[in-house]
């Protein structure tokens, strides 16, 4: 009845957030709980934020940055260290916000049988079905993208039997009322929001009271198309009810002011009240049938792009959850990992399409006021895992959101150029939001250079924009990119100075987000490191190919050629940073030196067998844990080192459930990461980055590209995936690819 590869499914309805299950059309939102009587739809619109445009000033940021540079190179570290906190440091990111839930109450108990909620990840169509009363109920849910509007049918096995009461409510201040049988949220985004510290709930909050002082606004309607001949509506106090139909359809819109990162959100806003009417009408005027068609037909129009298989069949008839217990406990479930993989490139295509934002840390899918992280960009990896392996899987126009974002910053981040450090081109610091700040977190506090000291977002960013031009070789986008190319250079060149052994460094800065030993103290800031300049040697290597391609003019070859090689410590392990310091925490979740390996192009087993092997060593002193973001990094690190199998374990580690029930593979909330019963990532807490560097991490290890652009087919194939097929894998020198293989050796390969 399921598909092993393609089927979320399971007996019980949600408890948690975390067992709700995903839909999203890249713009808006939902979590479905699949209650029987009783169901929660948590909702998120994509331009929901905290905040209007803003910068962040800093007095003295240049001559503290300059100060810093002078204290590390004279060896005091630790000075460099306080004088950056103290006076190189801005505010933190704004706050993406939950909209707020739909609540259901079929007018029958909770006294249910045959329960089964699933979703089919080929055509984002969630369905629950159970019996009560002898009646079967079936409910079907999907977020078009087509018609920008969600949409949830109620059906039965027998006529007049469908009664529902439907409510909407507001996740922030909110007005909701109900007006000619429709439910309407109005509200606006608080201006500010400053939280402390992270989870504890403890913040400060201003909403506006001017037009000048008022934030996002938004409205979201309700409406429920009753079907039947004894059908009954009724639409007042606070709920629509309906009695005795055959069917019902609910449709919801949302719209917001949002106008850009640089427009106020209401002085300036778009208009969206009549926006989200619109969508609604539309919506309603297309009817059920032709809605589910035209959503099925844009969702597949992506998702069947690609296929995978490594063999496997009937695992489909257990249920996921179930599925992901015997795993944890050795059982053999290849498809398991096709499902998995599949689910990520749901993900995309849900939570990320032309003209929506990025995905954040949580995707589009976030319920809490104050989230993790601020559900914000965290660039020193997580936003760009985010879209690792959207190009591989054929789906270029999903990874559109992040060069937007990253042509904004380029305009944001010139300010910060040129006041922070008093140079010219762009940077972005570590995190940014939808205001696409550009300057350093920390707010003078001790402890934050860790991750603030870090001017590498806008050229981490540039990588993974410019991985589209590779995939695609869309000689038009290049050129388009040209401009932000040579700004991002313009930056990082402008800094280099000569270190003592005359080679070009940039610092002083961190590698995110370890710590070292210095004099018995623990210190985050040296002169340069392996990930800032294998950053920067990207940036520049990135702005000659480009500058070839194109005919036009390259001014920093010898600048690239100065740049300070990677360097191996005495142990044979990659040196962290630019001297040999011993780290605070060996297996920290962070492997930022392994940038120039993976995903830099400096480091491979073939062309670079010494600093691939100095890798090796330093993965293996890292060890085989981290968070989920950290086993997915490691996965595709592991795959570009060839060794499938290592990948493998990793991938296996990352699938243990949240509930760990694997004593011999324990799932350790404050270090270990794994899998929510959703297939959602666990940092812990959910961060949807993991779910993506598994997916990258799969296709490293089936395809990967030489320097010459030479395809490597199975190029990291583990030893226990001995037969398989991958149908529309994109490689980095343009071509696609289909595989197949058998006993481990190609039997067939497709170029086109
Ligand atoms: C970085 C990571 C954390 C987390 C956060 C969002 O700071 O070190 O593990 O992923 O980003």
């Amino acid at each position: 009845m399921f598909s092993p590869v393609n089927h979320l499914w399971y007996t019980w309805s949600a408890r948690t957030w975390n067992e709700a299950l995903a839909l999203g059309n890249g713009r808006i939102g939902a979590m479905v709980y699949g209650g029987a009587a009783h169901e929660t739809i948590k909702l998120n619109e994509d331009t929901l934020w905290s905040g209007r445009p803003g910068y962040c000033a800093r007095e003295g940021a240049k001559e503290a940055f300059f100060s810093a540079r002078n204290s590390v190179m004279k060896g005091d570290n630790l000075e460099a260290e306080r004088t950056l906190e103290d006076g190189f440091t801005g505010l933190w990111s704004q706050l993406y916000l939950p909209l707020g839930d739909i609540t259901l109450s079929m007018e029958h108990d909770d006294v249910i049988s045959e329960y089964i909620r699933s979703l089919d990840l080929s055509t984002g169509v969630h369905s629950v079905r159970y019996v009560a009363y002898g009646i079967g109920f079936m409910r079907t849910a999907f977020f078009s993208a087509p018609d920008q509007v969600l949409v949830l049918r109620i059906e039965a096995d027998r006529p007049n039997a469908v009664s529902v009461r439907a409510s909407l409510n507001g996740a922030m201040r909110v007005c909701r009322s109900i007006d000619h049988g429709e439910f309407y949220l109005e509200g606006d985004c608080p201006t500010f929001l400053w939280h402390y510290g992270a989870g504890d709930g403890a913040y400060d909050i201003h909403y506006g009271d001017t037009p000048e002082s008022t934030g996002i606004g938004y409205r979201a309607v309700m409406r429920l198309l009753p079907e039947g001949n004894a059908a009954k509506f009724k639409g007042s106090g606070a709920e629509l009810r309906v009695q005795t139909a055959d069917a019902v359809t609910l449709l919801f819109a949302v719209r917001t002011s949002f106008a850009g990162y640089d427009k106020h959100p209401c002085l300036e806003g778009r208009e969206y009240k009549s926006a989200c009417l619109e969508d609604l009408n539309k919506a309603a005027s297309i009817g059920y049938e032709r809605l589910l068609d035209r959503h099925i037909r844009d969702h597949r129009a992506l998702y069947d792009r690609f296929s995978l298989d490594l063999g496997g069949g009937s695992e489909g008839n257990l249920p996921t959850d179930e599925r992901l217990y015997a795993h944890e406990n050795g059982g053999e479930d290849k498809a398991l990992y096709v499902l998995m993989f599949n689910f990520a490139r749901y993900l995309t295509i849900a939570g990320s399409r032309p003209g929506t934002q990025p995905m954040t840390l949580q995707g589009i899918w976030n319920d809490l006021f104050t989230a993790p992280w601020h559900s914000n960009y965290t660039l020193n990896i997580n936003t760009e895992m985010n879209y690792w392996p959207t190009h591989m899987v054929g789906l270029s126009e999903c990874a559109i959101p992040l060069y937007h974002m990253l042509s904004d910053l380029a305009a944001s981040g010139e300010r910060t150029a040129r006041e922070w450090f008093g140079t010219k081109g762009f940077t972005v610091f570590h995190n940014t939001d939808i205001w696409r700040m550009s300057t350093s977190i920390g707010a003078a506090m001790r402890g934050t250079a860790v991750w603030g000291q870090w001017p590498f977002g806008s050229g981490w960013l540039l990588r993974s924009v410019y991985d589209a031009y590779e995939y695609t070789r869309d000689a038009d986008f290049l050129r388009r990119l040209f401009p932000i190319i040579q700004k991002c250079a313009d930056f990082y060149v402008s800094l280099l100075f000569e270190d003592t052994d005359g080679h070009l460094i940039f610092g002083p800065i961190s590698s995110p987000e370890n710590t070292f030993l210095l004099d018995g103290k623990p210190c985050c800031i040296t002169k340069t490191n392996t990930m800032g300049m294998a950053i920067i040697r990207d940036v520049l290597t990135i702005y000659r190919e480009a500058a070839t391609i194109l005919k036009e003019e390259w001014p920093y070859e010898k600048e690239l050629s100065l740049l300070k090689p990677f360097q191996i410590g005495s142990d044979g392990r990659l040196l962290e940073w630019s001297e040999e310091l011993p780290e605070v925490e060996i297996d920290h979740r962070h492997a930022s030196h392994m940038w120039p390996l993976y995903p830099g192009h400096f480091i491979t087993p073939d062309y670079t067998p010494e600093l691939a092997e100095a890798c090796r060593k330093s993965l293996v002193t890292r060890g085989d844990d981290g968070t989920g973001w950290a086993l997915g990094w490691k996965i595709n690190c592991w795959a570009r080192l060839r060794d499938g199998d290592h990948a493998l374990k990793l991938m296996d580690t990352q699938l243990r459930t949240v509930e760990g029930r694997n004593p011999a593979r324990p799932y350790r909330p404050e270090h270990g990461g794994g899998t929510f019963l959703n297939l959602f990532d666990a940092h812990p807490p959910f961060q949807i980055d993991g779910n993506f560097a598994f997916c990258s991490g799969v296709c490293e290890m089936l395809l990967q590209v030489d320097s010459d652009g030479k395809a490597i087919p199975l190029a990291a194939l583990p030893s226990s995936w001995k037969d398989g097929a991958v149908r529309g894998l994109h490689a980095r020198n343009g071509h696609i690819y289909d595989i197949t293989w058998k006993d481990g050796s190609v039997v067939e390969l497709k170029e086109y």
